[in-house]
């Protein structure tokens, strides 16, 4: 670990791997630890407290939904990466993503790779990212490969930082490779037909400024702590409409006298977008299930009422900065 006082060798304190699974260790790549020094001549450490986190990326546990898996904390945005193909684009992972990072206090970005292996008449990606940038959301259409886009994407980068998270195989390495010449990070050959070409989440410092987490692709992400009530906050366009509903708990899938489907069949809500959002509902367990967090001090853990209080504050910071910027993220 790399520290202020030169790179060392850290085991964690046993009591940092208690109330979880025990295959998993409770920290997180971006974790603030208080690091007690062992051994001065072999530069040795026991991390010994995780400071509280400001913010994280989570996923419900693959193996056991119950339970909170962290795949990084403290970071200021997410760049959710797709590619145009190779693998397909599919919006359903996106918009999961966009739920776990809004959820945990981080500015979603979403970005489309590969855009060199289209040609110029397949505009499918571009009518994805058009429906994204009007839902309120900053994108990115870029490719690793010839360099298009990756100026526009550094400007979202600079000083800040941002974890890079997406499919196995869209490219989060490369791209990273592309933006900072010398890491050198490995990424799959040409042809690979295995996945999961990085294996562990690493923070790395950027010459801009800034840093990235480059993360191992994941087969899929269930949004952590989600009730099937709360999914429409995360669907900008549905959360707009949500008020004009007769029914005060209505879902938008089965209700009479719904705003919501009302917009969808004049055009307002696209159907991609809707449909993303059934299939998440309809994939997110009932509020009743108990649940563990790998967090400690239970104090950590933000009251839900406050939490949908300070979601809609941030949605509209964020409405608030893409009013303004908005044709800048354009590219
Ligand atoms: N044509 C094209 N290929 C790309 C581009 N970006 C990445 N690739 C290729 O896509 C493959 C996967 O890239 P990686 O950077 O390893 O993907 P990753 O998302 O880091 O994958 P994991 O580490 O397994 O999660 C490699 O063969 C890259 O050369 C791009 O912009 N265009
Ligand atoms: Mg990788
Ligand atoms: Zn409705």
């Amino acid at each position: 670990m790399d520290t202020p006082k030169g790179e060392y060798i850290c085991k964690a304190r046993k009591k940092l791997t208690e109330g979880d699974t025990g295959r998993k260790k409770p920290l997180a790549v971006g974790d603030r630890v208080v690091l007690e020094q062992i051994d001065t001549s072999k530069k040795e450490a026991v991390i010994y407290e995780v400071k509280r986190r400001r913010t994280r990326l989570s996923r419900s546990h693959p193996a056991n939904p119950r339970l909170e898996q962290i795949i990084a904390a403290n970071v200021d945005q997410a760049l959710i990466v797709s590619a145009v193909k190779e693998p397909p684009l599919t919006v359903g992972i996106i918009d999961r993503y966009v739920i776990a990072t809004e959820y945990g206090g981080i500015v979603p970005i979403i970005c489309i790779n590969k855009i060199d292996l289209i040609s110029s008449d397949e505009t499918d990606y571009t009518d994805t990212a058009q429906i994204y940038r009007q839902a309120g959301y900053q994108t990115a259409l870029v490719s690793a490969e010839s360099g298009e886009g990756l100026e526009t994407l550094k400007n979202l980068l600079i000083d800040k930082t941002t974890v890079i998270a997406g499919h196995s195989g869209v490219g989060k390495s490369s791209i990273i490779n592309a933006l900072q010449p010398g890491l050198e990070l490995k990424t799959a050959p040409l042809g690979y037909k295995g996945k999961h070409c990085t294996a562990t989440a690493s923070l790395l410092g950027l010459d801009m400024g800034g840093y990235v987490v480059d993360t191992p692709g994941i087969r899929e992400l269930q949004p952590w702590d989600i009730d099937k009530g709360e999914v429409q906050q995360f669907f900008t366009e549905i959360w707009k409409k949500a008020d004009e509903c007769k029914l005060p708990a209505c879902t938008h899938t089965h209700e009479p006298n719904c705003a919501v489907k009302k917009a969808l069949e004049e055009g307002e809500i696209p159907r991609t977008r809707y449909d993303s959002y059934v299939a998440i509902v309809q994939s997110v367990g009932s509020n009743q299930a108990p649940r563990a967090t790998d967090v400690d001090d239970p104090g950590q853990q933000i009251p839900k009422k406050k939490r949908q209080r300070s979601r809609r504050r941030r949605r509209q910071d964020m409405e608030n900065l893409i009013d303004e910027n908005w044709k800048d993220f354009i590219n």
